[in-house]
């Protein structure tokens, strides 16, 4: 009972298109790496060393998308043009089987891409992310979202409240995140990784920026709000900067004791204030 032909056709018939098949998938296939090459190139430059790696489990899983698309797609387009009904054919279809060794061995081959995928990118990707938590000396950054705006503390630097988020090249920054109304999403693009921000709970997110860049120069590396969270989501947007080392500890003492908002009290339950405090 293991005659290998399935349909009607006959064996050799459906060798060739087996063959026919093959050879535009590896076309392809290969014509799909050679584009996603540019494509990926166009993806905005990350700023940040975890971004960075992010950016290559991403750009891992499209190069490996490529293959698996193709073939579903080839097999798909292929059998309805070589298989479909011609003019004044009637009959039925031939009799469908179950399973066989090709249904098998693609269930083997999903099956094993998926489970890899989640060790290779996912699991060591994350752990070389998580590298961050145990960096010494990280920069604490208090991050306060309300609707609809962003407030930085630097407890160390006695900076509190400012609304531009500047941050030092190469030292990675210890965000603690909360909010003070309702769930927010503290994320700069550049940086890749982001975080909620919830009223009541406070949440780290370790980032190590590693590119000199600044909203002005590159509109992605703003913080922008990544939660809808009412009519000003949109607008809740924050400037960064990330500058040299030296430049950054100049800034830090610019700002030292003279709070952007000294004014406005505490932190943790000040009312909803008016939207431009001080230019
Ligand atoms: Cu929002």
């Amino acid at each position: 009972m293991s005659a290998p032909a399935g349909g009607a056709g006959g064996g050799g018939g459906h060798r060739r298109d087996l063959w026919i098949v093959a050879a535009w998938w590896a076309g392809v296939t290969v014509l799909g790496e050679i584009l996603v090459g540019p494509l990926l190139r166009l993806y905005p430059e990350a700023a940040s060393r975890e971004g960075v790696v992010s950016d290559d489990a991403i750009f891992y899983l499209l190069r490996l998308v490529v293959p698996v698309v193709a073939l579903v797609v080839i097999l798909l387009v292929y059998s309805m043009v070589r298989f479909r009904a011609r003019a004044g054919e009637v009959g039925d279809a031939p009799a469908q089987a179950r399973g066989g060794r090709w249904a098998f061995a693609w269930l083997g081959v999903s099956a094993a891409l998926t489970v890899s995928v989640i060790f290779y990118p996912g699991v060591t990707g994350l752990l070389e992310i998580w590298k961050s938590k145990t960096a010494v000396n990280p920069l604490t950054v208090e991050v306060v979202a309300q609707q609809w705006e962003w407030r930085f503390s630097y407890p160390e630097l006695g900076i509190e409240n400012a609304e531009t988020l500047v941050l030092p090249k190469g030292r990675t920054v210890d965000f603690v995140i909360t909010s003070r109304d309702v769930i927010h999403s503290f994320w700069v693009p550049s940086l890749r990784i982001k975080k909620d921000a919830i009223p009541g709970e406070t949440r780290h997110l370790f980032l190590t920026p590693d590119r000199l860049t600044s909203t002005e120069e590159d509109p992605m590396t703003r913080v922008q709000c990544a939660e809808l969270c009412g009519i000003g989501h949109a607008r809740m947007r924050a400037d960064v900067r990330v500058v040299a080392p030296a430049d950054f500890e100049a800034w830090a003492a610019e700002q030292g004791g003279t709070t952007a908002s000294a004014a406005e009290g505490s932190l943790p339950s000040t009312p909803a204030r008016a939207q431009a405090v001080t230019p």
